[in-house]
């Protein structure tokens, strides 16, 4: 008989915006392995800056789609000739960057389910795309079809109540009704829309594999409460949308097993599971272990994000977005997106700091919390919270002055302390009250930023030791998972994190500095509508 014993090893996989990252975990959640592929280091030959192309428009942001099949091979390689074993992996689940849509020509499934070990994926699955250049989560270029579904559905609150957001540009819903409009043959022609999460496990599995409740709640097309396609979204948005989407599916079920073409070329047994894939903020909740009301993350990466465990969704008209939660069927998480990220503090840190960290860092320290009443808004990428297409930043000084400029170390202070102040405003604004933050993604290293986040929202700040929490999550969510299927029934995702390492105090608030932001919002929050009748 065969020994199974050695199926021991739990692998997450996070295709985000810029690259695709592997965690391997063992059974105790000690990370054996990491790796990764970077898109644009990487792929040359796909010629994307950060992962992605950008329309002379302005809002449309695409990523080819070969690339990421091209990444998934790459990766792979890479990982076996580290001597990673991956002979040993029992299950693989992972993450995709929310609201992507990846377009299946008719045929496409039987080239998937044929794949043979002799050609790499991408000379194999080249022709199996109906339309080449998936939209991804930083498109902007539907506002129009946002605003056809408010209509068809009854308003925004209307469409917040069923689907959990208000009409987005990037949810995946108001992208499908674009491509329907303007790509008619395009549409016809598809036999299946993945979003990116259900993408990669298609792959592996070499057959469709479900889109799951969670990242499926981004798509502005799901009843949040029965977990189910809407007829009313569905049918605002293009004819005979259900067949090309499939069912959806519980986030910690088995797609399948894993394809004989990863079995032969890269050593994977036959018996590794392929879990259901999610969204990355999904997976970074599971890696996060955010169980609890009051647990909140802040993402600070390519997009900043906070978000945070819900039991009772309330879904807003104006702001943020409630989701299935990705770990407990049963209960919901919240979140807040915003565009200018990282990007935007480093065009700071090149403008006012002369591209330093360190410089920068200096600034934070020497300033004082509340900037002496100076508050600006900088909109690099149109933006999500709140809704601003166009680009540009705003001043006001302490009187509520527009201004033309900032000294160099208010500029600094000013991009971050808003950057948190619009988060507890708009986070507040669906549910989400701190009682403790873990911070992460890349710019959670630093200290000072840290500092400002612990005093904004008035509670302590920590990090966790492994930075990639979307793959780390996934990785989490393939042994969850994995133990689900093994007893045949949903087990809580809390007693499979037993053995989880504890997080690091990073940052404590000052009450004085808390109190000083505390007033400070009201003025944020009527400055910022006051910036969007103006423009920006
Ligand atoms: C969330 C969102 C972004 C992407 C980034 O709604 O659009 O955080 O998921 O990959």
């Amino acid at each position: 008989m065969k020994n199974r014993k050695h199926l021991n090893y739990f692998f997450g996989l996070d295709s985000s915006t810029q690259s695709l990252k592997a965690t391997i975990i063992d059974s105790q959640l000690k990370v054996v392995a990491e790796c990764s592929v970077n898109f644009d280091s990487d792929l040359p030959k796909y010629n994307t800056t950060g992962g992605v192309h950008r329309g002379k428009d302005g809002l449309t942001v695409t990523a080819p789609a070969l690339m990421w099949v091209e990444a998934l091979d790459l990766l792979l390689k890479r990982m076996k000739k580290k001597h990673i074993p991956l002979n040993r992996i029992a299950a693989i689940t992972g993450s995709g960057q929310q609201h992507g849509s990846v377009w299946f020509k008719k045929g496409a499934r039987q080239a998937l389910r044929h794949l043979t070990d002799g050609m790499t994926l991408s000379e194999q699955l080249k022709h199996i795309f109906s339309v080449k250049d998936s939209p991804v989560w930083m498109d902007s270029s539907t506002t129009k079809q946002c605003k056809q579904r408010e209509k068809a559905m009854g308003g925004p609150q209307a469409v917040a109540d069923i689907t959990g957001s208000r009409a987005y540009e990037r949810f995946t819903g108001n992208q499908i009704a674009k491509m329907y409009q303007k790509n008619r043959t395009g549409y016809n022609c598809t036999e299946r829309i993945a979003l990116v999460s259900s993408f990669i496990p298609t792959l592996l599995t070499g057959d469709y594999v479900p889109i799951d409740v969670s990242d499926g709640s981004g798509m502005n097309l799901m009843d949040i409460s029965s977990r189910k396609w809407s007829k009313k979204a569905l049918d605002c948005t293009a004819p005979g949308l259900s067949a090309k989407l499939g069912k959806p599916e519980l986030s910690h079920k088995v797609a399948g097993n894993i394809h004989s073409y990863f079995v032969e070329r890269y050593g994977f047994d036959a018996d590794c599971l392929i879990i259901v894939f999610s969204g990355d903020n999904p997976n970074s909740l599971a890696g996060l272990r955010l169980q609890r009301p009051g647990d909140l993350a802040v993402s600070l990466g390519t997009s900043d994000t906070v978000f945070g465990f819900l039991s009772k969704p309330v879904p807003s008209a104006s702001e943020g977005h409630i989701f299935v939660n990705p770990v407990d069927p049963k209960a919901y998480m919240a979140l807040v997106c915003y565009k200018n990220g990282s990007l935007t503090r480093e065009h700071v840190r090149d403008d006012s700091a002369d591209g330093s960290w360190e410089k920068f860092n200096k600034y934070l320290k020497r300033g004082k919390s509340g900037n002496s009443g100076n508050i600006g808004f900088y909109i690099n990428e149109p933006e999500i919270t709140p809704p601003i297409l166009t680009t540009g930043i705003t001043r006001y000084d302490s009187a509520g002055r527009r201004v033309k400029s900032f000294p160099p170390a208010v500029e600094v202070r000013a991009v971050v302390e808003g950057q948190f102040l619009s988060m507890r405003l708009h986070g507040e604004n669906i549910g989400l009250k701190a009682r403790n933050i873990l911070a992460t993604g890349g710019a959670s290293a630093n200290k000072g930023i840290l500092k400002i986040m612990a005093d904004v929202f008035g509670v302590p700040v920590y990090v966790a030791r492994q930075t990639s929490s979307a793959s780390l999550g996934a990785a989490y969510r393939a042994l969850h998972g994995w133990i689900c299927n093994r007893g045949g029934k949903y087990v809580p995702y809390s007693k499979i994190l037993l053995a989880a390492p504890p997080f690091k105090k990073a940052a404590v608030p000052d009450k004085k500095a808390f109190a000083i932001y505390s007033s400070m919002l009201k003025k944020y929050a009527e400055l910022e509508n006051k910036m969007m009748v103006q423009g920006a």
